[in-house]
């Protein structure tokens, strides 16, 4: 096969790239189609690698309002309410809605997807599900499975033997939740457990850190710290982290050296976190999200995620990255051109690094042939004319494919 006339990410010139045998083969220049080879015009549009969502929650998608609305917005009813829905899951319930929500995501370019799933549920129900789905959607997303706490470690019943279970049932990634513990002592001794579970299994790490505006939440440094002495590293992987927002410079600027000795990832999540955060606050109110600007300057990697399809924590969301990307723009200040042209790697490559997708992710001579076509000259138009993923292959396979909608004005 050979798409013809792209542009590939940022680059000058269009170019033409030949897909065989479910690989890239050729990336150039006016390449001469073979005889009888399958051609596709590109039309000038903006080839990327796929879409990564670094952080999501599947294992609740699509279930806003059951079995009732967040009225107060926090992130805290949103924990209740999802434990009482929690109580419902079966089997079907799972697979209908992740199949659908995963989808959605097909739908919008997103091959590669890190879900959080809760662990905090005797009977890991959710867990073993998402596990089965990993390997049946296999050839349209590559899924991996955090273990992840919601209830906390140490502060929910047989809540470390839960976690261990999980990794042994085929977790990918551990993670931890020291802003929802009773105390500081078990945020640290969380953080430790989760990151010693790591090491013993082999296993990434992704933990859902200080999610709450009170300065005084500084999981961060613990978990920086751990992944710096342990040598995990760029293998552990911090979210959120919205108290960073409300530490004093004083403090960032010291803790930020420690941030680029661990080499760890952040995620941000800025269509969730500006609605969860600042609801306490009356006026002037806190946005809560991370400094993603700083981080970056620091030579930090950052992705963002859309944490939320449809759930008690957000009412919104299709699964389209591009949504994610347009609010931490906006939120996070980063309007220059060069910000927004070049904002695609949020959820790209940055999302590549964070999990761990080595050089096996992205559009070069000799990778697997997964690409997106995205209707629009470069993502500065993209983002500002909400463009459509025309294409979606996956090993030189269409997955998902769009056309445009027609709009007329009548004067
Ligand atoms: N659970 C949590 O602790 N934080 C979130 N943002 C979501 C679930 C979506
Ligand atoms: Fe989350």
């Amino acid at each position: 096969m050979l798409i013809r006339n792209v542009r590939i990410e940022q680059a000058e010139a269009l170019q033409d790239i030949r897909v065989t045998d479910g690989r890239f083969s050729e990336i150039g220049l006016g390449l001469a189609a073979a005889a009888g080879e399958e051609e596709i015009d590109g039309g000038g549009n903006l080839a990327l690698p796929p879409f990564v969502e670094s952080h999501v929650h599947l294992d609740a998608c699509l279930t806003a309002g059951e079995p009732r609305w967040n009225r107060s917005g926090t992130l805290f009813e949103g924990i209740e309410i999802w434990s009482e829905r929690k109580q419902s899951l079966t089997k079907e319930d799972i697979r209908n809605r992740v199949r659908k929500a995963v989808r959605m995501q097909a739908m919008n370019g997103v091959q590669y997807v890190r879900t959080h799933v809760d662990v905090t549920d005797p009977t890991l129900l959710a867990l073993e599900v998402l596990c089965e789905l990993r390997e049946e959607l296999r050839d349209h997303v590559e899924i991996q499975v955090v273990a992840f706490p919601q209830e906390g470690i140490h502060s929910y019943p047989n809540g470390k033997v839960l976690l261990e279970n999980a990794l042994k049932a085929g977790a990918d990634v551990v993670g931890a939740i020291p802003h929802f513990e009773f105390t500081r002592e078990y945020a640290v001794e969380s953080l430790r457990y989760a990151v010693g579970l790591a090491e013993k299994y082999g296993k990434l790490v992704d933990v859902h850190c200080d999610e709450i505006d009170d300065p005084e939440a500084k999981g961060l440094e613990t978990l920086a710290c751990l992944a710096h002495e342990s040598g995990l590293r760029d293998r552990v992987t911090a979210s959120h982290t919205c108290a960073m927002h409300s530490y004093n410079n004083a403090y960032v600027f010291k803790l930020f050296r420690l941030l680029r000795m661990s080499g760890i990832n952040f995620v941000a999540n800025p269509l969730v976190n500006i609605t969860l955060q600042g609801r306490l606050d009356t006026y002037p109110k806190r946005r809560g999200l991370t400094r993603v600007k700083e981080l970056l300057e620091n030579g930090v990697n950052v992705s963002f995620g859309h944490d939320d399809v449809y759930d008690p924590w957000y009412m919104m969301g299709t699964g389209n990255m591009m949504d994610v990307v347009h609010m931490g723009l906006h939120t996070c200040q980063m309007m220059g051109y060069d910000d927004i042209v070049g904002s695609y790697r949020f959820v790209t490559g940055n999302g590549a690094r964070t999990l761990h997708l080595g050089d096996a992710y992205g559009i070069k001579t000799g990778n697997p042939a997964n690409l997106i076509l995205v209707g629009a000259r470069d993502f500065y138009q993209a983002l500002n004319e909400h463009a459509v993923v025309l294409y979606s292959w996956r090993n030189g396979k269409l997955i998902a494919s769009a056309t445009p909608a027609e709009k007329k004005v009548h004067f």
